[in-house]
């Protein structure tokens, strides 16, 4: 039987406001499906996002959401989850979200490791803002604030986040929607 989406999202607000060929998309439904196979009440779930393309996230999934100021995820989830320890906190941010501008959130959330669940999607660059440099950004690619290259070298999230203590990290690509959703 085919999955139920609409089930899970808020359809007024549909269709979604990210551009064609995008994969924050197959993000939504690959996050959808994972809570759905892990049988969380949606009454239970609150979904955090930042500022960015990838902040649109918390407009679509019907359950409780937060909308944050750039960068700040972690800093508003980590108030959710200690005033609500029971329930499922999911952060959605982009690279620049919470690498970049809140970083240092999700450095110290990660220390922290109290049970949140961060989903970085990483584009390399700022989307929303048409293309600037993000701390992910490879060596030598264009962008709007690096016409030349970007001349920085990057780092790598998930090598920052099991540094800085969190217990389970993982990285999957788009292309691969059902092992992003394990
Ligand atoms: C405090 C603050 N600084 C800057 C901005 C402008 N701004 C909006 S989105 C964004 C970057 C988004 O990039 P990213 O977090 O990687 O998300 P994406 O759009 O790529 O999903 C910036 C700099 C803002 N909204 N608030």
């Amino acid at each position: 039987m085919a999955f139920n989406y609409e089930e899970y999202l808020r359809m007024d607000k549909m269709p979604t406001l990210w551009c064609w060929g995008c994969g924050d998309g197959v993000i939504l439904k690959s996050v959808i499906r994972a809570i759905d196979a892990l049988g969380w009440n949606m009454n239970d779930v609150c979904i955090v996002s930042g500022i960015g393309c990838s902040g649109r996230f918390s407009s679509y999934v019907n359950c409780n959401t937060v909308h944050t100021t750039h960068g700040r995820t972690m800093a508003y989830a980590t108030g959710i989850k200690l005033a609500n320890p029971d329930k499922k906190v999911i952060v959605i941010s982009g690279d620049g979200d919470s690498m970049a501008i809140g970083g240092n959130h999700t450095i110290h959330a990660c220390r922290r490791n109290m049970d949140l669940n961060l989903v970085m999607i990483n584009n390399f660059i700022y989307g929303l803002t048409n293309s600037q440099t993000s701390p992910t950004t490879p060596k030598d690619f264009w962008t709007v604030t690096a016409q030349y290259g970007n001349i920085d070298p990057n780092f790598d999230p998930c090598e920052v986040a099991s540094a800085a203590g969190a217990s389970f990290v993982a990285r999957e690509s788009v292309l691969n929607p059902k092992k992003l959703e394990k």
